[in-house]
């Protein structure tokens, strides 16, 4: 960072977010409290929403919806594309506050930015290539079509660890789509999310685009609900843990609308004896230490040949040993805090749990208390576990990572495969058979496998998301744009005849 890093989070998140044009959106008696993880400082203070605020804007964007579900495609993508530029003109500022409210890595929150500015781009080309398939039809002289239209109102809940990439991974793409967006982000990422705001309702006035296309709901758990309630949300897509996940679906459901849902990670790499091992601890480290653990791709398990399993222990330990912990505002911290001290006491509890289970702490594993402040900052632990217990089974959203042994691949891929979620995975080799082994059907049971790269860092381009407990639903890339519209079979008869399908006479 510039002059600006010796200042406080404080007077970094004001500075950012005047500069892109959100002003100063603090009121001194809003009830929700802003606060910076880095050092537990307070931000400000913002008026929280109600839910009956949820209708109205829920209403505004359904008004908004009428003009935009007929602009052409091409054009709702310049609104995209409008977005992405001021992106790109505002990326040091909105990197800056995803370090300040998320406490990541200064290169981390620009990545973030970068990931939006990516996905706009993927936007824009999509909004030329909206397609549906003519199929062959029975009947002489019909032709059958497939149209995709507009879906409707986007209702759009985030998490604090992604707090701009994610919206945007949905917000380009419904946009483009013909869709507008609601969205309540974490309450831990407030600041990010009027950032975001200013900057979207800025391109829409570029552009000409209709008002409230975007709108943000700030608020609680009661605000989220009302969200996912409310019947004229035709898509409701949710990033956060299971739990929140099993109780947003049935929800949803029960009004037959329609949910898509980024939830849990517990993401394993395997690692066989002909891996590089230069290129897999580095691949690892990364996925398992990024974000202080907080990704829902970290990496969390690791399943190694017992031929390597002391020296893969013993080179990450050394890794370890030298990761540079402390405020993600210095230059050089690769280890930032925690988001807050529950976080803290998951990473203590899990270790507990893991030491009863018969685990040892290789490395790691302690409070790290150099930050002026109250921030939670922790060692992040390397554990050698004697087998997958209930703790390795379960996610904990903090840096570590547990090491286990095996002898063959298929009992590596059943210890892979042997947990609840699904969402990304990985295996480190230089042998195609053991690679194509673990993509095949009967490989890893993943959305998201790769070979010889960790499990985090997925790119814009591809389907991002998960199976199993991680709820199923795609987003960013690929064809992940059809969840935001609605499929319309047209048979269209130019003949004179009317022929009836399957052979039917009638009359
Ligand atoms: C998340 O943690 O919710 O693949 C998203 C990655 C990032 C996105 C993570 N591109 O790690």
């Amino acid at each position: 960072m510039t002059a600006q890093d010796a200042r406080t989070p404080a007077a970094v998140a004001r500075g950012a977010l005047e500069r892109i044009g959100a002003g100063d959106p603090f009121t001194s008696d809003g009830e929700l409290v802003c606060r910076s993880p880095i050092d537990g400082s307070e931000l400000g203070r913002l008026p929280a929403h109600r839910p009956v605020d949820v209708h109205d804007a829920v209403a505004t964007a359904g008004a908004a919806f009428e003009q935009w579900r007929t602009t052409p495609a091409p054009v709702r993508g310049q609104l995209v594309r409008e977005l992405g530029n001021l992106l790109r003109e505002h990326k040091e500022d909105l990197g800056a506050l995803v370090t300040v409210e998320a406490g990541k890595i200064r290169s981390e929150g620009l990545g973030e930015v970068q990931e939006m500015i990516d996905i706009c781009d993927f936007a824009v080309g999509l909004s030329r290539q909206l397609h549906g398939l003519t199929i062959a039809s029975e009947r002489p002289g019909h032709r059958m079509m497939e149209q995709w239209h507009p879906l409707g109102v986007v209702g759009v809940i985030t998490a604090f660890n992604f707090p701009v990439a994610v919206w945007s991974w949905n917000t380009a793409v419904a946009l483009a789509c013909g869709d507008p967006v609601v969205w309540k982000p974490s309450e831990k990422s407030l600041l990010t999310a009027l950032a975001c705001q200013a900057l979207l309702e800025e391109a829409a006035r570029r552009v000409d685009a209709p008002a409230g296309l975007s709108q943000v709901l700030l608020g609680g758990a009661d605000v989220g609900e009302a969200l996912v309630d409310h019947r004229d949300v035709a898509l409701l897509s949710a990033t956060g843990s299971t739990r929140m996940g099993r109780q947003v679906a049935p929800r949803v459901a029960g009004r037959l609308g329609r949910y898509l849902l980024e939830l849990g990670g517990n993401n394993a790499a395997i690692v066989t004896p002909s891996a590089d091992l230069d290129l897999t601890v580095r691949g690892i480290v990364f996925s398992a230490v990024g974000t202080a653990g907080q990704r829902c791709t970290s990496l969390r398990r690791l399943i190694v040949h017992h031929s390597i399993r002391d020296e893969v222990v013993q080179r990450l330990r050394a890794a370890y040993e030298t990761l540079p912990i402390g405020s993600p505002l210095e230059e050089g911290t690769l280890v930032g805090p925690l988001i807050d001290e529950a976080s803290a006491t998951a990473f203590g509890a899990a270790l507990e749990a893991a030491r009863a289970d018969g685990g040892k702490v290789v490395t790691g594993g302690g409070a790290h208390d150099g930050v002026a402040g109250d921030g939670h900052y922790v060692q992040p632990a390397v554990v050698d576990m004697p087998e997958q217990t209930e703790i390795v089974r379960a996610e904990t959203f903090a840096p570590i990572l547990y090491v286990m042994g095996y002898d063959d691949l298929d009992e590596a891929i059943a210890l892979h495969n042997g947990v609840e979620q699904g969402l990304s995975a990985s295996i480190f080799t230089r042998d195609v058979r053991e690679a194509e082994r673990f993509l095949s059907a009967a490989g890893s049971d993943c959305g998201i496998s790769n070979v010889n790269i960790g499990p985090s860092g997925a790119e814009i381009g591809g389907a991002f998301g998960g199976e199993k407990a991680t709820g199923g639903g795609r987003e960013s890339g690929s064809d992940a744009w059809k969840a935001y519209m609605r499929r319309a079979t047209n048979t269209v008869n130019y003949s004179d005849e009317l022929p009836l399908a399957q052979g039917v006479e009638f009359g």
